[in-house]
């Protein structure tokens, strides 16, 4: 088994909520690695990048002012089969109904906003991590 790397982003709700080091600590505990950390305040451009398979989707316009709401903690993560460890536990996106025992699970809910605030992202495949990780760390 190859060792992956993915981006993982603690998200601004969870930034603002102070949960970067609750999220980094069960990143840390499952046994994966955190190479490389940095504090981003992304502008549209970036987001518009990172988020182009979802351009012109009803939530994209509320996802990327939510993403520009304040600073982004970015993370690339190391590990075997992280990009789908670290999905497992980040929980399902909507994090009213993410399983306890997850991120989303245990430390979201829903606000009544126009886009789900779900305090992680994860990249979702070797393709996407490879592109992402070069968005934000190049
Ligand atoms: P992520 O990309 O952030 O790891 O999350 P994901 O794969 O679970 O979700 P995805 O479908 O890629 O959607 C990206 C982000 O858009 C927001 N979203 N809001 N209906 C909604 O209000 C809605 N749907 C998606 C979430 O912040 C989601 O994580
Ligand atoms: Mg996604």
């Amino acid at each position: 088994m190859a060792v992956e790397e993915t981006l993982v982003l603690v998200k601004p709700d969870g930034v603002t909520r102070s949960l970067t080091g609750e999220i980094l600590r069960r990143i840390e505990a499952k046994g994966y690695s955190l190479v490389d950390i940095r504090m981003v305040r992304a502008d549209r451009n970036l987001l518009a990048a990172h988020y182009a398979e979802h351009e012109g989707k009803p939530f994209y316009e509320p996802l990327v002012e939510f993403m520009m709401s304040g600073p982004v903690v970015a993370v690339r993560v190391a590990g075997d089969r992280v990009i789908e460890g670290f999905r497992s536990l980040a929980g399902t996106t909507d994090p009213t109904t993410a399983a306890p025992g997850t991120v989303r699970g245990d430390l979201g809910r829903d606000w009544g906003l126009a886009v789900q605030q779900n305090l992680v992202h994860g990249s979702d495949s070797p393709e996407s991590a490879a592109r992402e990780l070069d968005l934000w760390f190049s």
